[in-house]
């Protein structure tokens, strides 16, 4: 399998997570896309929307969309399964997954932060506000879920699941970008437990090939 990825994108990384819970193998193609590099209609004709991660399998099959990518993986490699088979537990799963990728990463997304800064002329302060108010919008509501799950070292349950493979990724950006994350003590136990394994390291944006220091 080869996996179209940039080392600090963090919906890459979540495909990473779960190919190295899986203990899969797998090519890493670089794709940089602080240059543009997910434009490339080369790269458009494996995932049309221009964006990373793109998965091509085995068999040759391309598509992007991490979610999906996972979940297809979870299918066919059910290995250390990531989504519950246990309806409850798999919806819970999958509510602090969508949580993160669909209510706090789309709108904290590199083309939207340029879109504003580049087209809509906002500052660099203002756009660190943006992002640090959806971060705080969507982490608080991620903690009241995890509360809900009564979360410990995992989201939910006692291995990680596909809410982790999403919430270590939005964390790490969060930090990244200098967000206060002190009101989120379950999100920040989850963070700290994960990282001590051995597959979050391996997929951890300074363990890749195409790590560009800051
Ligand atoms: N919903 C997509 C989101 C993918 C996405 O937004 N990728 C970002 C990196 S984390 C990207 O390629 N950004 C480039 C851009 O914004 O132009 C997924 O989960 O795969």
């Amino acid at each position: 399998m080869k996996l179209y990825s940039f080392f600090n994108s963090s919906a890459a990384y979540r495909v990473r997570i779960a190919l190295a819970i899986k203990g899969l193998d797998y090519q890493s193609e670089a794709v940089n896309i602080r240059v543009g590099e997910q434009l490339n209609p080369a790269y458009r004709q494996l995932n049309p929307i221009g964006l990373v991660p793109a998965l091509v399998d085995d068999s040759g099959l391309a598509f992007g969309q991490s979610l999906a990518i996972i979940d297809y993986l979870d299918r066919r490699y059910p290995q250390r399964p990531l989504l519950p088979q246990e309806e409850r537990a798999r919806a819970t799963v999958l509510e602090i997954a969508l949580a993160i990728c669909c209510d706090i990463h789309p709108v904290n997304n590199l083309r939207v932060l340029r879109y504003l800064t580049d087209e809509l002329g906002i500052s660099e302060a203002q756009k660190k506000t943006w992002y640090a108010h959806w971060v705080e919008q969507g982490l608080a509501a991620v903690e009241k879920l995890l509360e809900k799950a009564d979360s410990g070292d995992y989201c939910v349950g006692h291995a990680p699941t596909l809410a982790d493979c999403c919430l270590i990724p939005q964390w790490a950006n969060a930090l990244r970008m200098g967000c206060d994350l002190s009101a989120y003590p379950r999100c920040a136990r989850v963070y700290l437990a994960c990282n001590a394994l051995a597959a979050f390291i391996a997929a951890a944006p300074e363990q890749q090939q195409d790590v560009i220091p800051a």
